[in-house]
């Protein structure tokens, strides 16, 4: 018996070291080796440019090749949190990757070193590289990553071993395998926690801004001048949106995944092409050029009827005219096309500037230096264009040059090159879907058509008469390149009910009916609200 026994402890011994580690603890080794290869990237390129992100640059370089489309479907699906969508999917798939490749380690240790080398090259190759200091970064970020990714899931899968040896060596198998599982597990999770405390580590170590401490630093000169200002809030009725969008709740539209962080202090704008005296100036000269202050609405090409990609705000800047006059612009320049640090441009007709609506470098944003997201230290704002023809934000170049010899990033993707703002209205009151009891009740919104004005608004409740709504900023100094807001009353009678509303330009044009999307140049409908009235 004795013997036998032996004998069959030591077959156990060969055939337990073969099985090696189980499926899941190769899958969970692999994943977690993979979050150790993405901490260690973040931590390495954390070290160059500020902002700098490996998986910020695999999500740019998808941007840039995918182009419109990505951004779009993006922002439509999920708003204001597209970036942290895009860079979520990235880590996902990531980690994903890092499983298959446990899985597959756990019979050839060797494909643990070459599938973190391929990821590696994947984020090499996907990384979008900037400038050649990035390109160092990049390339470390990437390649101690997979070191990082294929040692650790090496080790785990050395340490998930372990089983089997002490199964061989024990009696009490059962207690040690639970006693060795646990000390996988324990190792496993342990650099899954030291791997997310490193990349958090990372992104707050890359977040460390100088734009955020510089835009501390700025102080804006007082502009002299008459302010519009929307009807006191006691005036306006609940869940109307205000005059002023604080800047916090203003919409964000930009194709950077990660936010260009610029540190003036090696920034300058400059303005050249076809203009007899190129120049370029800092941010200390700008602050320095007169200013003046001027209330716009502006709004996203891609806003759907009834959106909300579109704002007010007070921008505070130097003339574009002012600039480009002292530049010299020669005959023939008949494009002003304006570059952002990060590689996006804009273009519009230099003749925009002709009637004298607001166009300004803004380096203020309702009385705060520009904000980093908004632009910091200066933007583009031009009255009556969408922002993708016009409002460069992270502004480093104006250059004149032919209409036919610029496009700007979204023409090149099949938007129109033109891009004045539609007329457009917008319910706010009551609320989509809503529940209203029968009675006296408002109905309110905005209207809109920047450098025209807003001459009258209209509702209409189901198939009744159209009726004149009040425009409440009659007397607030209120001006034709911002929106106004407006009220109706309405006596609501129980039963479901639609709501429609229009708005006419001071020159007679009122709104289209016609249902067009956004794409090439804009969405036109009237916007509509459906109310449940009930007792
Ligand atoms: N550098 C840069 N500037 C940009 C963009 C961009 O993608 N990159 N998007 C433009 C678009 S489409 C719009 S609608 C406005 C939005 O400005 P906001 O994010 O400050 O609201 O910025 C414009 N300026
Ligand atoms: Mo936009």
């Amino acid at each position: 018996m004795g013997n036998a026994n032996e004998a069959e402890s030591h077959t156990d011994t060969t055939r337990a070291a073969l099985v090696g580690p189980t499926r899941l603890n190769a899958a969970a080794a692999g994943a977690v080796a993979a979050g150790a290869a993405l901490a260690t990237a973040e931590l390495v390129s954390a070290f160059g440019e500020p902002g700098q992100s490996l998986v910020g640059g695999v999500g740019s370089g998808m941007i840039e090749r995918a182009g419109g489309g990505l951004v779009r479907w993006a922002i439509s699906m999920f708003g204001k949190n597209d970036k942290v969508v895009l860079a979520g999917g990235i880590v996902v798939t990531t980690l994903a990757i890092g499983t298959l490749i446990g899985i597959v380690s756990r019979r050839k240790r060797v494909a643990s070193v070459i599938g973190f080398a391929l990821l590696g090259l994947a984020g090499l190759l996907l990384g979008r590289i900037r400038d050649p200091a990035n390109q160092v970064i990049v390339l470390l970020a990437s390649g101690l990553g997979a070191a990082a990714g294929a040692v650790v899931l090496l080790g785990l899968l050395a340490i998930a071993e372990r089983p089997s040896k002490r199964i061989a060596t024990s009696f009490d198998t059962p207690t040690n395998a639970y006693a060795s599982r646990r000390a996988f597990f324990g190792w496993a999770g342990g650099i899954g926690a030291f791997a997310a405390a490193a990349a958090y580590g990372g992104r707050q170590l890359a977040g460390r801004s100088v734009a955020d401490s510089a835009r501390a630093k700025v102080s804006l000169p007082a502009v002299e001048g008459i302010r519009p200002s929307g009807p006191p809030p006691g005036e306006t009725p609940e869940g109307l949106t205000p005059y002023l969008t604080p800047n916090s709740d203003f919409y964000l539209i930009d194709t950077a995944l990660v936010t260009p962080q610029v540190d003036p202090t090696n920034w300058t704008l400059k303005v050249s092409g076809m203009v007899d005296r190129p120049f370029e100036m800092d941010l200390a000269g700008l602050l320095a050029t007169p200013m003046v202050e001027e209330t716009v609405t502006m709004s996203c090409v891609s806003n759907e009827v009834g959106g909300d990609l579109v704002g007010n705000a007070r921008w505070q800047g130097i003339p574009l005219k002012s600039l480009i006059d002292r530049a010299g612009v020669q005959a023939g320049a008949s494009q002003i096309a304006a570059l952002s640090v990060d590689g996006w441009t804009a273009g519009f007709p230099t003749s925009t500037l002709d009637d004298g609506r607001p166009a300004i470098v803004a380096v203020g944003m309702n009385g705060e230096p520009l904000p980093v997201e908004h632009g910091f230290p200066a933007r583009l704002v031009v009255a009556g264009l969408y922002g993708y023809v016009s409002a460069t934000k992270w502004l480093s170049e104006i250059r004149l040059t032919t209409w036919e010899g610029f496009d700007g990033y979204w023409t090149r993707k099949g938007w129109s090159k033109r891009g004045p703002v539609k007329i457009q209205s917008r319910i706010d009151v009551p609320r989509s879907r809503s529940e209203i009891a029968p009675g006296p009740t408002k109905i309110a919104g905005v209207a809109w058509a920047p450098t025209r004005g807003i001459s009258k608004v209209e509702v209409q409740v189901d198939d009744g008469p159209w009726t004149r709504a009040r425009l409440l900023d009659a007397g607030f100094n209120n001006t034709d390149n911002t929106w106004h807001q407006w009220v109706a009353e309405w006596d609501a009678t129980p039963g479901d009910h639609t709501i429609r509303a229009r708005a006419t330009d001071r020159r007679g044009e009122t709104q289209t009916a016609a249902v067009s999307p956004p794409e090439p140049d804009g969405a036109t409908g009237y916007p509509t609200r459906r109310v449940a009235v009930r007792d």
